[in-house]
């Protein structure tokens, strides 16, 4: 049945028709220990959700070690609906901008983490992860710290890290330490205050000091654009390959995942594979698939299919641990403000309905992780 067909139909039936990858494998395992065929039924064996109710995500998830994470705006988590998706659905959560050096630390040594911590209080009463997003980036980032001088610059940004990953000590799991350093011709970024004050050597500095204020934390670089092997992805392959190399203590790489519909090219599984081979870890973290507006049923049919790729493709490779969404409703997407005619970006729309999108991670995460039964 075609996405964009499945998802007008009611949720009880979404719901049935979303799982029936998972219900067709069933009978066959049910008769696999001892060859004996046991008459069962796919609604026997399976543990259905009450009517009216869709598939959990973070469930379906949990049997291949997959996190299901969304960005969040804390103040959102007062509106019942945003609330009850992320409360349902996310094994882990992540800040969309709160936990930002504009908001943590706007004037020299003012620290506000009172949103930030509002989240983690979130995540530590929900049992869901939290992630760190994001510690040296050259965008929200207050106009004081551009304005200092070398030496004075390189002490700020220590000081930034150890102070945000020391107040999160033993909460954050992973921490986007350095976000977005290479530009989109593969070379360092220029416009980086960072990269022109400091050079080069900012970016090893930032995780020596992340590692040193939580040594357990994941400590992952983070950036646009890497799906593709390419000029970029292979710039920061070689940067990274370099700091591994030099046993920078970096853990992860983010691919961010900000996709156009139909975009998405088939080198992406080789492409993190590679990262992973290096001995890292990778994520998709801000996970996005724009489209025109007002989106077609087409349109929402080919992103369906990208958010499928996008799971299905970290499902194949072990070392990726998770995808994140970058937001929960269409209704508060960054897309439409950055981004002229575009938006109906994530897996619910504006009335919070789930979309075709939402049926086709359904089914790519109820295949699990292949060769894992
Ligand atoms: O989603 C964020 C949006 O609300 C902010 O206005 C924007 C400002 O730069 O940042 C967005 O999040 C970005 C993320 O922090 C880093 N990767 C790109 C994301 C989209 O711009």
């Amino acid at each position: 049945m075609p996405h964009a067909a499945l998802a007008r139909v009611p949720a009880r039936r979404r719901v049935t028709a979303a799982l029936l990858p998972l219900l067709v494998v069933l009978p066959l395992a049910a008769c696999s220990d001892d060859g004996d065929a046991q008459d069962v039924t796919p609604d026997q064996t399976q543990a259905q959700p009450p009517a009216g109710t869709d598939p959990v995500l973070a469930e379906l998830a949990g049997g291949s070690a997959l996190d299901i994470g969304f960005a969040i705006a804390p103040e959102l988590l007062d509106e019942p609906e945003y609330r009850d998706i992320v409360d349902t659905h996310a094994t882990l959560v992540v800040a969309e901008n709160v936990m930002k050096w504009e908001t943590t630390e706007a004037a020299p040594g003012e620290w506000d983490f009172t949103a930030a911590d509002e989240l983690a209080a979130y995540a530590q009463e929900h049992g869901k992860k939290l992630y760190g997003h994001t510690l040296v980036w050259h965008s929200q980032l207050p106009a004081w710290v551009s304005e200092l001088d070398a030496e004075a610059m390189q002490a700020a940004m220590e000081e930034h890290v150890r102070t945000q990953v020391e107040h999160f000590k033993g909460q954050v799991v992973a921490w986007d330490v350095v976000n977005e350093a290479i530009d989109d011709n593969g070379r360092r970024r220029a416009e980086s205050p960072f990269q022109a004050t400091l050079g080069d050597g900012y970016i090893e500095d930032a995780f020596r000091v992340a590692h040193e204020a939580d040594p357990d934390a994941q400590l992952c670089y983070n950036d646009y654009d890497l799906e593709a092997i390419g000029i970029k992805s292979d710039a920061v392959y070689e940067m990274v390959s370099d700091l591994v190399e030099r046993d920078v203590p970096i853990d992860c790489v983010g691919f961010q995942g900000h996709l156009t519909a139909g975009t998405l090219r088939d080198d992406l599984q080789e492409n993190i594979q590679r990262f992973v081979d290096l001995g890292l870890t990778v994520r998709f973290t801000e996970v996005d698939v724009r489209v025109h507006t007002p989106a077609s049923d087409e349109d929402l049919a080919q992103q369906a299919k990208d958010y499928a790729s996008v799971v299905t493709t970290c499902l194949a490779v072990e070392g990726c641990l998770g995808v994140t969404v970058w937001g929960v409703t269409d209704r508060y997407s960054w897309i439409p403000r950055w981004f002229e005619g575009y938006g109906a970006a994530l897996l619910w729309d504006e009335d919070y309905q789930t979309k075709p999108a939402f049926d086709a991670v359904v089914t790519a995460i109820g295949a699990g992780r292949p060769g894992r039964s």
